[in-house]
């Protein structure tokens, strides 16, 4: 006999006892049944009774009727507490919920657990169109007036959702702040145009200012291939995800495409509505202008307090920051009402633990540090009840190289000064002789970005701007002018700013310069870091747009122009034993696309035979003094 246990034993029971019971109920006079309980539950409610926390999920109305899906979070027994509101087109539910955890610092992103254990009620929001919200999505949706004829945009958005939740969530002190990363960071400065009395404090992080000058979408000019993927991802609602090009390596990829409208229709991209925008944009015309967020502060009075976040190797938004700070300031915006932070962080990593980025580490985890030193007394300070005084540093940076937090009156904080690209691949404080070198820019083969194989993604895509620089040195269509070992430190602390003259054989050109910290050639304790070349900043100017960004021209071959450009704004601190180091070249891929160095109306709609190989010449001293200005500070 075999006997039956546990489980096994159980169901065969219970089957043995359904095979008596059926005859039974019809010799019983029932009337067998044919259908059985419907076993789904239309919802579980996931927060239960013991988290520590109140999660309500509410639809916001906004003034055209359309509602927004907003999730409000904080710590059960709250009163009294400020609200700290973010507006994201990255899935607000997702946002507040990871684990599903019963522990309010774990269902929230890891940046919010100093805020919402210290009485704060945390807010997501979904944008317009986008998961939980009702509505229609348009990209960085512009403000109302000639781009934009709807009656709605971020500032109403923002408005009316502040509005609501000073009047609804009863646990508030009825004071609002607005902060989060990159698109984040965008909605939160939309939010200052025209704004809602009740919003008294804004941290906007590397948000997205103007996406042709030198956030997403171009950098002064060079197209970046990466948006693809983000408008793929970002507007298709079902099956967007990445550009479907494999594992392979991108730099084939998109070599083998050819122009970038000749990527976007091999992939079925110019489908997207998005896309086809930014294709048949490639110049700052009035599109581009009448949505850059710094020309639309700057016309305004600022009336919230605003500390502006970026990272020094921001690889998505540099720009805007800083701009956003320059425009203010430029309007007279005193330092109380505006302030400016730059960490040593790749794109949002101030919301993440930031002890180090690619091989370079810092003195702690410089994320928190920000977080809890200067952010969140920031906040304290406008929008607590009986708040303590706000004591907001103008400017916070952190010194790369010495590894360290300081204060600045303004900035840039240094005297600019040129470093002069020089004979016999140098460089110097005085401007040489004239000469001159030549590198021949063939776009059959660009310079790649990374190693390759590149994969636009990942990890990869977070620290590519702090990889090693040594895999160019030494091509020949890279020119690398270095100084000498320094015997002293040199502290920089702003924008470089790039003055290029150089001549194309070409029609078109573009040009790429990077500011290197060369580290010692040696280094027992820390092998990874000898000889590296650090890239504090990497920047590209499209030639076409030497006299003007909305104006593209034809180059002449063979005429010297001044190529001026900025690089990223950066406080570093070249240390002694390291050199200073500029690199050259015309291109920078696959991140950018291809300049075909002939002339084009539109980049963007290059043919294959438009592709040529230029002689590019660089001048340096006399009267073509080629020069990198350094902003350097007196320590
Ligand atoms: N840098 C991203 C982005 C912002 C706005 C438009 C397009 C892209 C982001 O990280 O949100």
């Amino acid at each position: 006999m075999i006997k039956l246990t546990g489980i096994a034993a159980g169901l065969a029971l219970t089957s043995l006892a359904s095979a008596i019971a059926a005859p039974l109920a019809a010799a019983q006079g029932q009337a067998p049944t044919d259908t059985m309980m419907n076993e789904q539950v239309k919802s579980y409610d996931w927060v239960r009774p013991q988290a520590d926390y109140v999660r309500r999920v509410v639809m916001v109305p906004m003034r055209d009727g359309t509602k927004l899906y907003t999730v409000i979070v904080f710590r059960k027994g709250t009163t009294e507490g400020p609200i700290l509101l973010s507006r994201t087109p990255y899935n607000a539910d997702k946002s507040t919920s990871r684990n599903r955890s019963q522990k309010i610092e774990e269902i929230l992103p890891v940046s919010d657990a100093e805020f919402v254990n210290d009485g704060y009620i945390r807010v997501y929001q979904d944008v317009r169109g986008l998961d939980g919200s009702e509505g229609d999505y348009v990209m960085n949706r512009p403000l109302r007036g000639p781009l934009n004829k709807t009656k709605v945009d971020h500032a109403t958005d923002a408005y009316d959702t502040i509005d609501w939740l000073v009047k609804n969530v009863k646990e508030s002190n009825g004071r609002v702040g607005i902060t989060g990363s990159s698109y984040l960071g965008f909605t939160s400065l939309m939010a200052l145009i025209d704004p809602h009395p009740a919003l008294k404090a804004a941290v906007p992080q590397s948000p997205m200012v103007d996406g042709w000058m030198g956030d997403d979408w171009f950098h002064n000019g060079a197209f970046r291939t990466f948006g693809f993927d983000y408008d793929l991802g970002q507007t298709v609602k079902k099956g967007g995800g990445a550009v479907p090009r494999g594992t392979g390596d991108d730099y084939t990829a998109y070599l083998q495409a050819g122009s970038a409208m000749d990527y976007a229709k091999a992939y079925g991209l110019t489908d997207l509505p998005v896309t086809r925008k930014v294709l048949e944009h490639p110049s700052y015309d009035a599109w581009w202008q009448g949505q850059a967020v710094d020309k639309l502060l700057g016309a305004r009075k600022l009336t919230v307090p605003t500390m502006l976040v970026v990272g020094q190797w921001d690889q998505e938004d540099s720009y805007g920051a800083p701009a956003v700070y320059q425009a203010l300031k430029a309007n007279g915006t005193p330092s109380d009402m505006v302030s400016l932070v730059i960490g040593p962080w790749r794109h949002s990593q101030v919301n993440y633990e930031a002890r180090e980025l690619g091989a370079l580490k810092w003195e702690g985890d410089t994320g928190l540090q920000f977080r809890t030193r200067y952010m969140k007394p920031f906040f304290d300070c406008h929008l607590k009840t009986n708040a303590p005084a706000c004591e907001t540093p103008p400017v916070l940076t952190y010194a790369t190289g010495e590894n360290r937090w300081e204060v600045s009156p303004q900035w840039p904080a240094g005297d600019y000064t040129p470093l002069y690209l020089a004979a016999n691949a140098g460089l110097s404080w005085a401007k040489s002789q004239a000469g001159s070198d030549s590198y021949v820019s063939d776009p059959a083969k660009p310079v790649p970005m990374l190693p390759r194989p590149i994969t636009m993604s990942g990890d990869e895509w977070k620290t590519w701007l702090v990889h090693d620089q040594r895999f160019v040195d030494g091509r020949t269509d890279v020119l690398s002018y270095s100084t000498g070992v320094l015997d002293k430190p040199l502290h920089i602390k702003g924008a470089p700013k790039v003055d290029l003259r150089a001549a194309t054989s070409g029609r078109d050109s573009d040009f790429v310069v990077k500011l290197i910290d060369v580290y010692p050639q040696e280094n027992t304790a820390n092998p990874a870091m000898a000889g590296y070349q650090l890239a504090i900043g990497i920047e590209i100017f499209r030639g076409r747009y030497v006299d003007g960004f909305s104006a593209p021209k034809a180059l002449e071959p063979g005429k010297t122009y001044g190529f001026k450009w900025s690089l990223p704004n950066v406080d570093h601190v070249f240390l002694p034993g390291h050199r200073i180091m500029v690199q050259v070249q015309s291109s920078l891929f696959p991140l950018y696309d291809r300049n075909p160095q002939s002339w084009v109306p539109s980049i963007m709609e290059a043919k294959p035979s438009d592709y040529v190989k230029a002689t590019e010449t660089i001048h340096w001293g006399g009267d073509a003094a080629s020069a990198v200005w350094l902003p350097v500070a007196k320590d």
